[in-house]
């Protein structure tokens, strides 16, 4: 198979395990949301309103919570699985009326995959996962837990794909890009002091996809690649994702 963006109209086995092995760049099931479920999402996060990340410039708006800003320490590893259940209760809460889209991406995927899917644990704590995000731009950076996440059960993940779902989109802008480029050790040497971002020469002369996604859209990437959010304004560029890791046979979901 060719590195490339493959259209399908639902999830296989085949498409996820490419996804996984880095065979193919990404995946884009259009209109996987009905029109009525898109309206109703947004009109659910309207309704909850965003929180800001902390300290991540250009501004993040999102509801939820995530693994990567509690990496560091056991107190904030605490303080995540602590804030896990309510969040995963608010997500239930906002997509009351549209029907629980991290549970909609779940079921797609278990559909397809042989082994087991499901939420992540750290033994009997559940991971929160299905974050909902404004993104207005989005630096170049990969998401990979065995760097991002060692010591947590998410870091023994052998492969890492990331799922969006579009739930608004504005006129222009807002695209992502996907580098043929998954992290190794030697590209710490490229992370920008004091921000998540990595410096461009990281991935240039590498392979990339376009994604100009619409709305109601779901693209998965494997996230381990480094991929970046071109800038949008005017209408928000509202999405809901999670990261998707294997361990062994089976898939875990955690935001
Ligand atoms: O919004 C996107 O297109 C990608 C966001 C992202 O960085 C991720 O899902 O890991
Ligand atoms: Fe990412």
């Amino acid at each position: 198979m060719m590195w490339n963006l493959v259209r399908a109209e639902k999830l296989d086995a085949e498409l996820l395990k490419a996804l996984l092995d880095n065979e193919i760049a990404a995946v884009s099931v259009p209109e996987f949301l009905s029109e009525q479920t898109r309206r109703d999402a947004v009109d659910g996060i309207e309704r909850i309103g965003l929180d800001y990340y902390r300290d991540v410039e250009p501004p993040v708006g999102r509801i939820g919570i995530t693994q990567y800003e509690h990496r560091r320490g056991e107190e904030n590893r605490r303080a995540y699985f602590a804030a896990a259940p309510a969040a995963n209760q608010r997500r239930r809460k906002v997509f009351a009326q549209s029907g629980d889209l991290l549970e909609l991406v779940t079921d797609a995927i278990a559909a397809a995959w042989p082994g087991t899917v499901g939420l992540a644990y750290e033994g009997d704590q559940e991971y929160f996962a299905g974050l909902v995000r404004v993104i207005r731009k989005g630096l170049l950076h990969c998401d990979w837990a065995p760097n991002d996440a060692p010591g947590w059960a998410i870091g023994a993940v052998d492969a890492q794909i990331t799922w969006n779902v579009f739930c608004q989109m504005p006129e222009s802008g807002g695209v992502t890009y996907v580098h043929n480029r998954p992290w190794d050790p030697g590209a710490e040497e490229a992370l920008v002091p004091g921000s998540y971002a990595y410096d461009s020469s990281l991935v240039d002369g590498c392979a990339h996809v376009r994604i100009e996604p619409s709305p109601g859209e779901l693209i998965l990437f494997n996230s381990r690649n480094f991929h970046s959010i071109e800038s949008s304004e005017g209408v928000e560029r509202i999405s809901v994702s999670s990261f998707v890791g294997r361990i062994g046979s089976d898939l875990v979901l955690w935001s």
